[in-house]
C-alpha cells in the first residue's frame, strides 16, 4: 500500500497466495456490503477465468491477476463501458509503466505488438435495471515467460517481461494501474463513457476493421465503424448496421 496515492482504488487490499479466482471471492465480498474500491489481489489462481467459461492462466508470482470491486450508480446498460474504461486505464498503464504501445481490441482484449498481454473480465449484478456492484477483473501478464504460456497461446499471447526483455515491478505497475483507473473513473462519473470513448477510439486495433464477430448464436461480417455512447461495436454487415455489446471478433487479415 506504501506509496498509492489514490483515494478509493486499491485503499483496501486483499491478499492471497492463491486463490481459485480473484473476481468470485470479489463478488462473495461485494454480496457482503464490501465497498467500493476494494481490491482483490492473488498470486496465483488455481481457477482464473475467461469469458464464457475460458481458462486464464496464473502461474505464482508472474502476474498482476486482481479484481475491483465498483458500485457505480448506473443503468445496467452503463456497464458494458465499465470494460472498456479498464481497458483504457490498462493500456495508459503500460504505456506510463515502460513507454510500450498497448492497442485495444474491443471488447477486453489488450494487445502490445498483436499479441495479449491482458484480459479483463466484467461482471454485474443488478436490482432491476440498476447496477448493485460491478466486478472488474484484470489479468495483466507482468513477469511471464514463454514456458508459462500453455503451448497453444504461445503465439497469441505475450507479457512484459518478454517485450522488455527484463522483469518488471509488478508494485509499479499495480499503483499505476490503480492511478489510471482512478482518475477515469472519477471522470466517468462526472462525465459519463463519452470522455473514455475518445481516448479509448485513439488506443484500439478494432475500427476501421473488416472483423467477423462470433455471438453465441450467429456469425457476422462486416466493417467496423465506431463505438456507441454505451460501449457497443458498430459493425456494417451485409443484413445492415449492428451493434454488439458482447461476442468475440476476429479482425480479418486483408
Ligand atoms: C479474458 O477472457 O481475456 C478475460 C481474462 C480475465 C482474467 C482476470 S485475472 C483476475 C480475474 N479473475 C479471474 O478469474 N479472471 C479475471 P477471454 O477473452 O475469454 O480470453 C480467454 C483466452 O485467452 C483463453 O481461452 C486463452 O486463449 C487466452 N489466455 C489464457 N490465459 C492467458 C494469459 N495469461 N495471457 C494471454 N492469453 C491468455
Amino acid at each position: 500500500r506504501a506509496g498509492l496515492s489514490t483515494s478509493c482504488i486499491g485503499r483496501n487490499i486483499v491478499h492471497y497466495h492463491e486463490v481459485g479466482s480473484t473476481n468470485t471471492v470479489a463478488k462473495q465480498l461485494a454480496e457482503r456490503g464490501e465497498r467500493e474500491g476494494t481490491v482483490v489481489i492473488a498470486e496465483k489462481q488455481t481457477e482464473g477465468r475467461g469469458r464464457l467459461g475460458r481458462r486464464w492462466e496464473s502461474p505464482y508470482g508472474k502476474g498482476i491477476w486482481l479484481s475491483i470491486i465498483l458500485r457505480p450508480r448506473v443503468a445496467t446498460d452503463a456497464a458494458p463501458s465499465i470494460t472498456l474504461l479498464a481497458a483504457v486505464a490498462v493500456a495508459k498503464a503500460i504505456k506510463n509503466f515502460c513507454g510500450l504501445e498497448a492497442l485495444i481490441k474491443w471488447p477486453n482484449d489488450i494487445l502490445v505488438r498483436g499479441k495479449k498481454v491482458c484480459g479483463i473480465l466484467t461482471e454485474m449484478k443488478a436490482d432491476m435495471d440498476v447496477v448493485e456492484y460491478v466486478v472488474v477483473g484484470i489479468g495483466l501478464n507482468a513477469n511471464l515467460e514463454v514456458q508459462d504460456f500453455p503451448e497453444e497461446i504461445r503465439d497469441k499471447a505475450t507479457s512484459l517481461r518478454i517485450l522488455l526483455n527484463k522483469k518488471i515491478s509488478r508494485v509499479n505497475l499495480v499503483r499505476k494501474l490503480f492511478g489510471e483507473f482512478e482518475s477515469l473513473y472519477n471522470l466517468f462519473r462526472e462525465h459519463g463513457f463519452s470522455p473514455i470513448r475518445s481516448m479509448w477510439k485513439e488506443m484500439n486495433t478494432t475500427l476501421g476493421q473488416q472483423v467477423q464477430v462470433n455471438t453465441l448464436t450467429s456469425v457476422y461480417s462486416g466493417l467496423a465503424v465506431d463505438i456507441t455512447e454505451d460501449g457497443g461495436l458498430v459493425v456494417e454487415t451485409k443484413e445492415g448496421t449492428k451493434v454488439f455489446y458482447g461476442g468475440e471478433v476476429s479482425l480479418r487479415k486483408h
